[in-house]
């Protein structure tokens, strides 16, 4: 039973009243709610994505002649070479002469596209153009591109292009739409310009004037000179979401099954585009219901930098890759070329190691989806029709691999690469274990594939009290139903949101040790389309109503008390969570759900008999 003390109201206006005096953020920024910026195929178009899992990212243009060096000066290792403009504070006029001398003589296109097949990576996004506003292409919007301005005269993106057409690779570019560190009116120069305006705010009237006479232009260049793109790659979000539906609208009048990228967008708001893009070498903990794709540095910067040497060996990317895989995401690694065209030798060496192992277990790989267990301790797991996919990283000494949960009967179990080796499987009592050869056949992940009676079921996963008796439910452990979704953002990290019906529901099961009287405090963020909407919570019986705060934006996340329940017996119960009822904005953006068990009554805390005390 729920008892709500007479208290919560008035410490619930406490509350509000904290959150509205610190709410000073401008109102500049506009929530699209529910617009998607999706078009009607984008489903269709995700095909070749989530088949895809592997890219290669291109960090390349005049930056890479200077390789982190410039008069003497060095960008530190650890920052990003291909920021030395910015780094160095290189006047625009110097660093259009030293553009000049760009000239990638050695650039091969089909080269570079051999060297991303060989890694078993599935399309190409290049630097079209980066910060540094120099266009590596030949573009009639300025003479300020790799043809007019340099004595190469190629366009290095018509040539990869078709190379990527002839070996079936898909093409995709990088365009900085909203920095621009070369225009008078893009975003970031601070030493030439004052244009260093932060993420809110800008000059309008100039802004405006690089995005119609730049970065528009330019954009429909690409998408009109270089065939099929398989996805826009934008970078570092625009300021509002209609200016961010300008470039997504002309990618869809343009090139409708063309991808764009989460950060066509603001970061901290919702997110315009098909996917999300994770933080640069961002590795979400577990799944999401959204497509996702994570940019990751092969050493330690994007641009090629002659003073960073530490490379990820390619045990480091295969068990990264196939983390993010796992998770349901795509992986999209760089290589920063020379200013001479050539890669650095040792990114060969590192992808053909990595190719070979990803050719041994591709099956395990394209086309699969998520791993549907949660995190498991000793590896990785991908699913494709009724077949189970493991990667184990850590062979148990015993070689006994446990499996929780699995709720199907494995028909055959054997070693990916060698079906002929057939593994021992015991199911009983929801537990699945398989008897492993005394020796890893592969390194520095082996795989087994296991085939199910029908597409694998798993049991949900089930909570527990942590040390100090709490029960911590987030994203992780969450079973959502209907529009509620697993998501991430920049700013709110990974939440639960696009819940608008009583039927977008996200439930967690339980499990209480210790019974007695638990505190519910729920964290979220909410904007003013979502305050005083109602929620429902169930719990062991207890059904609370809550009607939603105003917690200064989204993203700006506040913990409040939604009621207290009675668990009188040790077991398992399910917590449910929904709006009361239809709308058209999200109900909140939920982090977590904490049960807490009170055991005595904290000064100033709530009471659970009503007096406060
Ligand atoms: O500033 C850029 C950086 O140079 C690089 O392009 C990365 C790639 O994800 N994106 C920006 C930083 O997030």
């Amino acid at each position: 039973m729920i008892k709500k003390p007479l208290t919560m109201k008035i410490k619930l206006i406490c509350f509000l009243l904290v959150i509205l005096a610190s709410c000073t953020r401008s109102t500049e920024k506009k929530e699209v709610g529910l617009i998607s910026g999706k078009s009607p195929d984008t489903e269709q178009s995700l095909e070749w994505f989530r088949e895809a899992k592997f890219g290669m990212f291109i960090h390349w243009g005049p930056y890479s002649r200077l390789a982190g060096e410039w008069n003497g000066k060095q960008v530190p290792v650890g920052k990003n070479a291909e920021w030395i403009m910015k780094e160095l504070k290189i006047p625009v006029d110097e660093y259009r002469e030293l553009a000049h001398e760009f000239n990638p003589v050695r650039f091969d296109a089909k080269k570079w596209v051999r060297l991303a097949k060989t890694a078993g990576m599935k399309y190409i996004v290049i630097t079209a153009k980066h910060h540094d506003g120099f266009a590596m292409y030949k573009s009639d919007v300025t003479s300020y591109d790799i043809v007019d301005w340099t004595p190469f005269k190629r366009d290095p993106l018509k040539e990869l292009s078709e190379a990527c057409k002839e070996e079936g690779i898909k093409f995709c570019v990088y365009y900085s739409h909203r920095e621009d560190w070369d225009h008078p009116g893009g975003y970031g120069n601070n030493w030439d310009y004052d244009n260093d305006w932060g993420s809110s705010f800008y000059d309008k009237e100039k802004f405006e004037k690089y995005l119609e006479e730049k970065a528009k232009p330019q954009l429909r260049e690409l998408l009109t000179g270089y065939g099929p793109i398989g996805l826009v790659w934008f970078d570092r979000g625009m300021y509002n979401p209609e200016q961010a539906l300008e470039f997504i609208d002309l990618i869809r009048d343009l090139q409708p099954s063309a991808l764009i990228n989460g950060r066509v967008g603001h970061y901290d708001q919702e997110f315009l585009g098909d996917y999300q893009s994770m933080g640069d070498n961002g590795m979400p903990p577990g799944g999401l219901d959204e497509y996702w794709e994570t940019p990751i540095t092969l050493n330690r910067t994007w641009g090629f930098s002659k003073f960073d040497t530490l490379w990820k060996s390619p045990e480091a990317v295969i068990l990264q890759f196939v983390a993010a895989v796992s998770r349901g995401g795509n992986y999209l690694l760089n290589i920063g070329p020379k200013g001479d065209g050539e890669i650095p030798e040792v990114i060969f060496g590192i992808f053909e190691k990595v190719g070979s192992w990803v050719e041994r277990n591709a099956e395990s790989i394209y086309g699969t989806s998520v791993n549907p267990f949660g995190e498991l301790p000793w590896g990785y797991c991908t699913v494709k029709g009724s077949k189970l996919y493991l990667f184990v990283r850590d062979w148990p000494a015993d070689k006994e691999l446990d499996l929780p949960g699995l709720q199907k009967t494995v028909i055959s179990a054997s070693l990916l690469t060698d079906q002929s080796v057939k593994l021992r499987v015991r199911q009983a009592e929801g537990k699945t274990s398989i008897e492993l050869p005394s020796v890893p056949p592969d390194q520095p992940l082996s795989v087994l594939v296991l085939e199910t009676n029908g597409p694998p079921e798993v049991a949900p996963p089930v909570v527990i009290q942590d040390a100090s008796g709490n029960l911590e439910l987030n994203y992780l452990t969450a079973i959502t139903h209907g529009g509620a979704m697993k998501r991430f953002n920049r700013k709110g990290g990974f939440h639960i949101s696009k819940w608008t019906g009583p039927e977008d529901t996200v439930e967690w099961n339980i499990n209480v040790k210790v019974p007695g009287v638990y505190k519910i405090i729920t964290d979220y963020s909410a904007n003013r389309e979502s305050e005083g909407k109602s929620f429902e919570l169930t719990v062991a019986g207890s059904h609370i109503e809550e009607q939603v705060n105003y917690t200064g934006d989204w993203f700006e996340y506040y913990k409040f008390p939604a009621g207290y329940v009675n668990i009188n017996n040790p077991g398992e119960y399910k917590l449910t969570i929904h709006p009361k009822e239809s709308g058209n904005t999200f109900l909140m953006h939920l982090r977590s759900i904490t049960l807490e068990p009170v055991e005595v009554t904290k000064k100033g805390g709530w009471g659970i008999n009503g007096t406060g005390n």
